[in-house]
């Protein structure tokens, strides 16, 4: 049995209560409303959630991936979109943290470890979802800069970021013709698609990013030129693992309303915990989060260990943790009976958030794809 240590757990209570105080309370609205909470994220990041893995040295909070499993998980106990995009946020940062020159550290970071600037990032095209390497936006060299243009399609927290990491074309077709560039938002000729109307994940925006002639330092690209589509797919590693997490955070809630819902409910002259059918499911439900969380802190622990499998862990954390915690949200749906489908009760809030995670940061499909590799060895 894994054990986690004392800082652990305090890490763990710190999350959760700023969930208990500031996400749980205003969820519901925020979802109703579409209103993405940017004075909440910039109180998470007074307490570290800005750069949850960014090292102490770079001014964020030098956590490893263990432990930031425990934080999204917490944090979506409160609010699962809330928690995604705080993950996405987090991976952007990590990535220039890891990949960045000092320099760069120096120009991004304490804003975006602050969140005075949010991050947004931008892989996914019209044209390009799961088949990634596929992108078309185009980086042209012209002197000190490059010319980016393109759009980039379903990007979280476009137009509210300052900072857009974006994976462009500079090279011949395939993953390694792809270069990382950091993006102002201030920079002429980018715009924004629309606010998408969703299925969920309301209190976060999702637009088009499109790139017009956009020029772009040289000295705003991470990595080298040709290392891009690695630079991301590493980013995508923790991304996937947070994402897991935010699914558990969000149906661990499901689960504790639906006991006590059941155990406040009377039907048949009897309340509704006591049928064992019931119970069983609550069994069910509790099990497969148990099993889905052993999944997530073992790929954690090989992430942070460089294990040689945690690509295929990573992948296998992702398609496990989003099913279980969306099938128990949806179970937890069905246990509350007609209130669960009415908004006030909070269960459809957490199936429509936790629906999204089966599809972004990799479909389902596309992990078992990877897993497929490894295992089959094609
Ligand atoms: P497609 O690639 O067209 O897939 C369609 C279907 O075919 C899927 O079921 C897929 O699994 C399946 N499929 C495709 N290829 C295969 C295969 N080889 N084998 C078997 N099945 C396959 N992207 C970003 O870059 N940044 C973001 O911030 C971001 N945020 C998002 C937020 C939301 C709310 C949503 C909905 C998406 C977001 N995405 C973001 C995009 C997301 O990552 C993509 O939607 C996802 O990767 C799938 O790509 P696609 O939609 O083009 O689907
Ligand atoms: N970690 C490290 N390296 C990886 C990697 C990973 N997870 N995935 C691929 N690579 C490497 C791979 O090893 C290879 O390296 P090399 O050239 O040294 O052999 C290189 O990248 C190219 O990989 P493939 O040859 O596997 O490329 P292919 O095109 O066949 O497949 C695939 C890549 C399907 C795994 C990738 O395109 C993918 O993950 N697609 C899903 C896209 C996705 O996840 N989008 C999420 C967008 S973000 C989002 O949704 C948010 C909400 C933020």
């Amino acid at each position: 049995m894994y054990t986690l240590t004392d800082d652990q757990q305090a890490i763990r209570r710190a999350a959760r209560d700023f969930a208990d105080e500031y996400l749980a309370p205003d969820a519901a609205e925020w979802d109703r409303e579409k209103h993405f909470p940017v004075d909440v994220l910039r109180k998470a990041a007074e307490i570290g959630m800005g750069g949850v893995n960014v090292r102490e040295e770079s001014g964020g909070s030098g956590l490893t991936r263990m432990d930031s499993a425990l934080v999204f998980e917490a944090l979506a106990t409160g609010c699962p979109t809330i928690s995604a995009y705080l993950s996405i946020h987090n991976m952007v940062a990590w990535m220039i943290d890891t990949y960045g020159t000092p320099a760069q550290r120096d120009q991004w970071l304490p804003l975006l470890c602050s969140m005075e600037h949010l991050a947004s990032y931008c892989l996914t095209e019209p044209e390009a979802g799961s088949d990634a390497a596929a992108l078309r936006t185009r980086a042209v060299r012209d002197g000190d800069s490059y010319v980016v243009t393109g759009v980039k399609q379903f990007i979280s927290g476009a137009a509210s970021s300052q900072v857009y990491l974006v994976m462009v074309r500079t090279h011949e077709a395939g993953a390694r013709g792809i270069t990382a560039l950091l993006i102002d938002k201030d920079t002429p000729g980018l715009s924004f698609g629309p606010n998408e109307r969703k299925m969920g994940w309301n209190a976060q925006p999702t637009r088009q990013v499109i790139l017009d002639e956009v020029r772009v330092p040289v000295s705003h690209r991470l990595g080298q030129e040709g290392e891009g589509f690695k630079i991301a797919m590493h980013g995508l590693n923790g991304g996937r693992l947070n994402i897991a997490a935010c699914s558990l955070g969000g149906a661990r809630t499901a689960l504790d309303r639906s006991i006590s819902h059941l155990s406040q409910r009377e039907a048949f002259g009897d309340k509704l915990a006591n049928r064992q059918a019931l119970q069983f499911q609550l069994a069910d439900m509790a099990t497969e989060l148990e099993a889905a969380k052993t999944m997530l802190w073992q790929a954690a622990a090989a992430l942070d260990a460089g294990d040689p499998r945690a690509v295929e862990l990573c992948a296998m954390a992702k398609r496990f943790v989003t099913d279980a915690g969306f099938h128990v949200a949806n179970q937890a749906l069905q246990l509350h009976g007609g209130y669960g489908y009415l908004a006030e009760y909070g269960l459809e809030k957490i199936v429509r958030d936790l629906r999204v995670h089966q599809i972004l940061e990799g479909t389902n499909e596309i992990m078992r794809l990877i897993i497929a590799r490894s295992v089959v060895g094609t």
